[in-house]
């Protein structure tokens, strides 16, 4: 497979709501789409870095600049075997994961239309549908939320994933496990509390959440362990895991009981996949974690939800609740049982709409 030439380009797209979590509220977002051109075939992934440098230091500004000058000219003209190879000439690079990811993540894409396999059996996928949970950011008020919630549940989402921080957690818990007090229910922190809040975070006990995602710094692992040794409630890691070591040493401290899976945050699917691996092997179940994506981050994120050890429902939900029009065609659809199936076509089994790509495109490049 010869990479001949690869295109970055962004769009803008609105929202349909608002998303709101601890270090801000998005209403658009700039959206950075990487496509590689390789003998005949395509492929195309999406960077999941944000409007700015809030979720981690990477933001669009940031992945353009790093991919246009570092990434792209690390593999364009290279001959592959497959995209995994990719990660490797890309390894002098610190950092900068959410970029490796989108390149990375075309070439697995490409290499899937090349041998007319389905991405997910590439990817070493096994389950024929994912389970779908939702996350519902903070809104303008409790009443919002719980509508949100019930709006959700009523579609048939598995899992309730609320955005929480100090001011916005309690009382919030309170009134959803009054209303529903079965549902499975996790809340996200995204570094908002410290260990001096370890009273208060005690509290969360009550509630019997599935999990508390990221409670405390987001590169943190030591404050983590020794947090989880005082709550009952199960720690999950998110930002706080870039890397299969991360996730070793996360493990092996007892910092988290479960383990967010973000392909954009570890720098794509063989990072994802050695992170899966390690988890399987110390029996801490993984979920495919979400950044807002459009149709083609989302086919990604679906595609490697098939993993055996993706044992929890993800934060993997339906086009329409972010996007007036998606720019994959069909649209990202969840069942009323909360799930998506896969299929045994070749690529995600979603075609990139290239028509409306363009209308979107506010910048574009094209390096050989
Ligand atoms: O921490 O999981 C997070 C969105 C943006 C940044 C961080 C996070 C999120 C989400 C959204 O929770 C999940 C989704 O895409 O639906
Ligand atoms: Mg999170």
């Amino acid at each position: 497979m010869k990479v001949e030439a690869v295109t970055i380009r962004e769009l803008r797209m609105p929202l349909k709501y608002f998303f709101e979590t601890s270090f801000g509220r998005s209403e658009s977002r700039r959206v950075l789409l990487v496509t590689v051109h390789c003998e005949g075939v395509e492929g195309w992934a999406e960077c999941v870095a944000g409007d700015g440098p809030f979720f981690s230091y990477e933001w669009v500004e940031t992945a353009w600049a790093t991919l246009r000058d570092f990434l792209v000219p690390a593999v364009v003209g290279a001959t592959l075997a497959s995209g995994k190879e990719s990660a490797e000439r890309m390894s002098r690079v610190r950092g900068h994961n959410m970029a490796k990811a989108a390149l990375e993540n075309a070439l697995w894409d490409a290499e899937s239309h090349q041998k007319q396999q389905p991405l997910w059996k590439l990817l070493g996928g096994k389950l024929d549908e994912i389970a779908c949970g939702v996350s519902i950011g903070i809104q303008d008020s409790h009443e919002q939320l719980l509508e949100k919630i019930e709006t959700e549940l009523y579609a048939g989402y598995q899992r309730i994933k609320v955005k929480v921080k100090p001011g916005w957690d309690l009382e919030v818990l309170t009134k959803i496990r009054k209303r529903w007090p079965r549902i499975l229910l996790s809340c996200d922190a995204n570094s908002a509390y410290r260990p001096s809040d370890l009273e208060h975070l005690r509290k969360f006990d009550d509630f019997k959440l599935l999990m508390i995602e990221q409670p405390l710094w987001d590169d943190d692992i030591f404050q983590h362990a020794k947090l989880q040794r005082e709550l009952k409630t199960r720690i999950c890691l998110d930002e706080s895991i870039r890397q299969v070591r991360d996730a070793e040493e996360a493990v092996e401290l007892g910092a988290c009981r479960i383990v967010n899976i973000k392909v954009g945050r570890v720098g794509g699917f063989s990072e994802a996949i050695a992170i899966h691996d390690l988890c399987q092997k110390h029996d801490v179940p993984v979920w495919c974690g979400g950044m807002l994506e459009t149709g083609i981050g989302r086919a990604h994120n679906i595609a490697l939800s098939t993993l055996p050890n993706f044992r929890l429902p993800g934060d993997v939900s339906a086009s329409k609740r972010y996007w007036a029009e998606d720019i994959v065609a069909p649209e990202i659809e969840v069942s009323s049982r909360g799930t998506i199936p896969v299929h045994d076509v070749a690529g995600t089994g979603y075609q990139v709409k290239t028509e409306l790509i363009q209308k979107l495109t506010v910048r574009v490049e094209t390096i050989r």
